[in-house]
């Protein structure tokens, strides 16, 4: 059986990571493409020199040149600026807005049925890009955010309580933005509320670590964001569409309608699988979490209405 394909654009801190990931999981060949000339194409020999040790099979193209990403299954898009510090995710707005257009158009020119996953920020509003320039429907055009999110939630819950990060679930819905909304309630330690384990207030500080854990990376490398956990977030949604796990991970979803919102990308559990979005899971949110969640979509909305 063939081996999928996976095209990710921007070969940056991000980019070259998620290939990475790809690439020694052995579940997808990858075409690593990016505008600066021989940047692709140099890491991805260097990659492509990694696998005899690391042994695996999959192959690696590094290119500038769309017409190589043909075909792909998916189509992960990372091109774009990162934030320095000092700037907000929003500053990014104009430039990466052009960037990820003109990047999604010509890469579903040659992959017209793969599914795109976006990572540029800011997130919720380049998902808007990407749908328009694409036309493809909203199962096949999903946001990386959510699963970073609630990563970050999940290593200070497990740092707090002492405890395996395997044991831990965490619930992050929202915009991937300072309004994103952790929810304590449904996150958990075995099962366990964080709730019952832990005071409002040491619930409030890991909430608001959370909610400021891309900054809180920003700060201290000054030259860039975050890229480890954001790479293994991306390769966990790429891994669940091509091995049709069928997971249910927080994502940017295109909502019509669910939490009350339509039209609109913000991040809710969905489950993903061969289909891409194969379905929004609604949970019932309290009055609190609804009106933060509501804040949230709001600042998304201001963002898209500036598009
Ligand atoms: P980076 O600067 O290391 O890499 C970006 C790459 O995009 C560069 O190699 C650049 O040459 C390339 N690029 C720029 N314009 C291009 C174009 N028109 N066509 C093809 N390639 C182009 O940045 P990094 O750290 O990899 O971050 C990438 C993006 O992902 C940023 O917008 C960042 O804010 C975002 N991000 C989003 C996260 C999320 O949770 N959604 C998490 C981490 C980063
Ligand atoms: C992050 O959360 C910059 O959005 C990126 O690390």
């Amino acid at each position: 059986m063939a081996r999928s394909k996976v095209t990710v654009v921007g070969a940056g801190n991000v980019g070259a990571t998620t290939a990475q990931r790809i690439l020694e999981a052995g579940i997808a060949d990858v075409v690593l493409v990016d505008i600066v000339e021989g940047l692709a194409q140099g890491k991805g020999l260097d990659l492509a020199e990694a696998a005899p040790v690391v042994g695996h099979d999959a192959h690696i193209v590094g290119t500038n040149d769309y017409a190589d990403s043909a075909g792909s299954d998916i189509v992960v898009v990372t091109s774009g600026l990162a934030r320095q510090p000092g700037m907000s995710r929003d500053d990014l707005l104009a430039k990466n807005a052009g960037i990820v257009r003109s990047v999604v158009e010509q890469a579903v020119k040659h992959s017209p049925d793969c599914i795109l996953i976006i990572v540029t920020n800011p997130l919720d509003a380049m998902c808007h890009v990407a749908l328009a320039a694409s036309g493809f429907p909203r199962q096949r055009v999903i946001g990386m955010a959510g699963v970073l999110d609630s990563a970050r939630f999940r290593t200070f819950i497990a740092q707090e309580l002492g405890v395996s990060v395997q044991d831990t679930h965490a619930f992050v819905l929202g915009g991937h933005g300072d309004t994103m909304v952790p929810l304590p309630r449904y996150s958990t330690v075995a099962g366990i509320p964080i709730t019952e384990l832990l005071s409002p207030e040491r619930v409030q500080a890991l909430v608001d670590r959370t909610a400021n854990g891309g900054a809180e990376v920003v700060a201290l490398l000054k030259t860039g964001s975050a890229y480890y956990a954001p790479a293994a977030s991306t390769f966990e949604m790429v891994e669940a569409i091509l091995l049709d796990r069928k997971r249910v991970l927080p994502c940017a979803a295109y909502l019509q309608g669910e939490y009350g919102v339509d039209g609109l990308f913000v991040g809710v559990p969905v489950v993903l699988g061969a289909g891409g979005l194969e379905r929004v899971i609604e949970i019932k949110l309290s009055d609190d979490e609804q009106a933060a969640f509501e804040a949230s979509a709001d600042s998304v909305r201001e963002l898209t209405t500036k598009l």
